[in-house]
């Protein structure tokens, strides 16, 4: 064994040859990468050869970066004396299995689930990430959904997995939103209140051809707004605005990336309609209704991608510029009514890794455009200038490209002192399937800014302890249904709006309206973190329509925790009578996490908004 392993140790040293087609001993990349799993000694390789480390592609240079130092468990599932090699390493939870084929067939690797320990992490795994051969020249990848039995390996080739344990979504830094999937987040902080506009990715049972449904493509209708003020319980609004707002668009898809901006008491919404150029609403309200001022786009260059990810930011001389692209990134200055350009477009130079996705701002005297790497896997990557207008120095990545997402896209603002940077992920959609979709979700950081006033690199959102609370809830006032930190499986729809989220059913923007959560099944819950019950609470009613019936049970801290009140709603005879249904409540005293679960699920029952009554927190 040990000649053996010095054999490979020897041949991990050819790994600074990444780039040559031709490898020595002629042995694969995915094999090399799987030699710094067998001989655990990889990630030990690179300490005195950093710049060779950092020539490696992101993904590997993340995987080694990963890679423990020291393995809980070990077992060799084939090999040495009679190759394939394949063996199966544990570090915590994260199993690692490699394996080599040194012969110059090609050979089905064996991954034998004989170990207890290995099999269980198989059967609850998070995801699967596989490091395999495509070419000589790259590394393949890729997350599978099933764990495969046997590994097809390519003659002097290799592979790893690696099996993440399942997340817990209530202790992870999770996507902010459940309800609906999100993408493109656009943050405005208006007074007290951070508002985040987003766009939407239909679900399946959302997109109108049914052939359709299972396709991995973008499906996107309509724009949605959700405010919080601390950070961690969100409140949706449902959809602002929707393509129906642009009579003139030629297609009924590609309500891509958002920003709103408010001047002069005004709200500007600049949209990107793909294939059809930019176009601009205004509303009076952040929550609308919006109105398109031009009746044409504001820019079409006339070309499909060019067009997209407008982002806009009014400089303290009261100059704003518009800034958007994929690939290339354009500015324009635009005249102080916010709805028509000052003068023509500047296509600006080559900005090291750009790709889409530009969020322009100012922030102590700096300027920043922040905006989404080359893809795939897309990364946060930003640049920075002295002027409005550049030139721009890329700086560095916000977050690095992780094999765990595909897009990205950012949005940065300051609240309540401190500084955010918001992107997305298919975290959600993981919880479901591996497959790909674009069914993605919105994350949020917080992120830190150095004395020069360049930015702290962060790692993927799931990688990062959850959003600290910025104040704690008031549950002894009006809190509506959809506010939530957590509410997986839940619905919301805007009341006596029958919005599928399909173009031919989507009224224009129509401005605030209540909202209902519905579509309740047993053992779902909404969860509200840090509610502040003071010296304690007596009773709680909650407001509800429908002609099924529900049980709620409340708890603390956990969806199994100390249950501190039930009741029943029951038929209310029509979906749109509410009734306000009570019960005592005992032992809610304090600060505690709040989930209201739902058990005993008949038929259709609607929530619109729950109050606690009895000792105020104060
Ligand atoms: O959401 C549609 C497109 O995907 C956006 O416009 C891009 O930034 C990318 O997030």
């Amino acid at each position: 064994m040990r000649t053996f392993l010095f054999l490979l140790l020897a041949l991990v040293s050819a790994w600074t040859m990444a780039d040559e087609p031709q490898l020595p001993n002629n042995i694969s990349k995915a094999h090399e990468l799987a030699l710094t799993v067998l001989t655990e000694s990889g990630s030990k390789l690179f300490t005195d050869r950093s710049e060779s480390l950092t020539a490696l592609p992101h993904d590997v240079q993340q995987f080694l970066a990963s890679l423990p130092s020291a393995w809980d468990e070990s077992h060799l599932l084939s090999g040495p004396t009679d190759q394939p090699v394949v063996m199966a390493r544990r570090s915590g939870k994260t199993w690692y299995i490699a394996g080599i084929n040194g012969s110059n067939e090609e050979q089905k690797l064996p991954l034998s689930n004989a170990i207890p320990n290995l099999q269980s992490s198989i059967k609850n795994h998070g995801d699967i990430v596989l490091f395999g051969d495509r070419s000589e020249r790259a590394f393949f990848v890729s997350l599978l959904e099933d764990f495969p039995m046997e590994m097809n390996c390519r003659p002097r080739g290799g592979f790893v997995l690696v099996v993440h344990p399942k997340n817990d979504p209530l202790t992870m830094n999770m996507p902010l939103f459940q309800t609906k999937y999100t993408a493109d987040p656009s943050p405005l902080v208006v007074g007290d209140t951070l508002f985040l506009y987003t766009s939407h990715d239909a679900s399946p049972e959302d997109i109108p051809d049914p052939n359709e449904r299972s396709s991995a493509g973008f499906f996107m209708y309509d724009w949605l707004l959700w405010s919080t003020t601390d950070m961690v319980n969100w409140t949706e609004h449902g959809a602002v605005a929707s393509l129906k707002d642009f009579p003139w668009r030629s297609r009924d898809n590609g309500a891509w990336a958002i920003q709103t901006v408010e001047r002069g008491g005004k709200y500007y919404l600049y949209a990107p309609l793909h294939g059809h150029g930019i176009g601009v609403l205004v509303s009076d309200s952040p929550y609308g209704p919006f109105k398109d001022p031009l009746g044409e786009p504001l820019v079409w260059q006339r070309e499909h991608w060019n067009d997209i990810d407008p982002s806009v930011f009014t400089d303290s001389d009261g100059q704003a510029y518009m800034y958007w692209g994929n690939p290339h990134c354009y500015y324009a200055r635009l005249n102080d009514d916010m709805i028509s350009l000052k003068d023509s477009i500047v296509q600006l130079p080559h900005i090291p890794n750009y790709q889409e996705g530009p969020w322009f701002y100012k922030r102590e005297g700096h300027y920043y455009l922040a905006f989404a790497s080359t893809c795939c896997p897309e990364a946060l990557g930003y640049a920075m200038s002295d002027s409005p207008t550049g030139p721009w120095e890329w700086k560095n990545y916000i977050m690095t490209p992780t094999q765990r997402d595909r897009g990205n896209h950012p949005g940065i603002c300051d609240y309540k002192g401190h500084s955010y940077v918001f992107g997305q992920d298919y975290d959600l959609m993981h919880l479901d399937t591996y497959v790909h979709h674009e069914r993605r979700t919105v994350s949020c950081a917080e992120i830190t800014y150095n004395a020069d006033g360049t930015i702290q690199q962060i790692p993927y959102w799931l990688n990062q302890k959850p959003l600290e609370q910025l104040e704690w809830l008031n549950p002894y006032k009006r809190v509506e249904a959809e506010t939530m930190a957590w509410g997986n499986g839940l619905k919301t729809a805007k009341m006596g709006i029958q919005n599928t989220g399909v173009v031919k059913d989507m009224p224009t923007s129509t401005g605030r309206r209540n909202m209902y959560v519905f579509d309740l099944n047993d053992g779902e819950f909404i969860r509200l973190r840090g509610v502040d019950f003071g010296k304690g609470a007596k009773r709680f009613s909650i407001n509800a329509a429908g002609t099924g019936s529900a049980q709620i049970t409340l708890r603390l801290d956990n969806q199994d925790g100390p249950t501190i009140g039930t009741l029943q709603i029951a038929g209310t005879g029509s979906a749109d009578n509410y009734q306000s249904f009570t019960t005592k409540v005992k032992k809610a005293k304090g600060i505690h996490d709040l989930y209201i679960c739902f058990g005993k699920t008949q038929g259709d029952v609607h929530l619109d908004y729950w109050k606690f009554s009895g000792q105020s927190p104060k």
